[in-house]
């Protein structure tokens, strides 16, 4: 790895954070205009050399791709993943349980940076590997019972940029946004106690996709 030695702010920020908002492409006309998700988008939040820096890492990462149970059959997951978090962060969605693997360097720096920028505080990151548009993630809300309740979710996109929808549960509404890499979406609470959110298939992107979600979890929640 070439930058051993950096820290995210050390290797430059060219971001301008917290300046920018997301555009919001809506497709619901009307209703948008009155029922908006609660997200803030920056575009090039991470610098290139920031994300190289993490796509060089991630090439080390324990990534697996898990079962998971859907309407009684079990269907390995359409993309690889791993969790990092601190001792007793252990995560457990889609009835799955993934035990926290400790933090590596830079996906550590970008925790730290957050909570210097925004006060974001976060314990955990599940990181997402989309090989191409093949890989995906459907839709759901990051709503587990171990998220500290008030805390927003962070989410970055490194590599492809690919579609990222928002639905609303009750109104339907939706939202798409372009993510691109570097960008940072923060995703505010209570957006997921009504919002759904999905990373759609594209069959012409053929690079891949990382992204970064990192969540404050109440420690030792599965361990009482
Ligand atoms: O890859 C993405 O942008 C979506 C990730 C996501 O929805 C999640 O980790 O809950």
């Amino acid at each position: 790895m070439q930058q051993q030695t950096l820290g995210f702010d050390e290797i430059g920020d060219e971001s301008e954070a917290a300046k920018e908002t997301g555009a919001i492409t809506d497709e619901a006309g009307k209703q948008a205009q009155t029922v908006r998700p609660p997200i803030t988008l920056i575009p090039g939040y991470l610098n290139q050399a920031q994300q190289s820096a993490l796509i060089d890492e991630a090439e080390h990462y324990p990534f697996s791709r898990p079962e998971i149970t859907l309407f009684g059959r079990s269907h390995a997951i359409p993309r690889r993943q791993v969790w990092f978090g601190d001792d007793g962060c252990d995560y457990l969605y889609s009835g799955l349980f993934i035990r926290a693997e400790p933090w590596p360097k830079y996906a550590l720096r970008l925790r730290e940076k957050l909570q210097r920028d925004f006060g974001l505080i976060s314990n955990g990151v599940l990181v997402n590997h989309y090989r191409d548009g093949s890989d995906t993630m459907g839709w759901h809300s990051d709503d587990e019972a171990e998220i500290v309740p008030g805390s927003d979710i962070a989410s970055v996109t490194l590599g492809a940029s690919r579609p990222f929808f928002l639905r609303h549960n009750r109104s339907k509404t939706k939202v798409e946004l372009m993510l691109n890499s570097g960008d940072l979406l923060i995703m505010h609470w209570p957006m997921q106690a009504s919002w759904q959110h999905a990373l759609p298939k594209r069959a012409k992107v053929i690079q891949p996709r990382l992204n970064l979600t990192y969540r404050h979890l109440t420690p030792h929640f599965h361990q009482g």
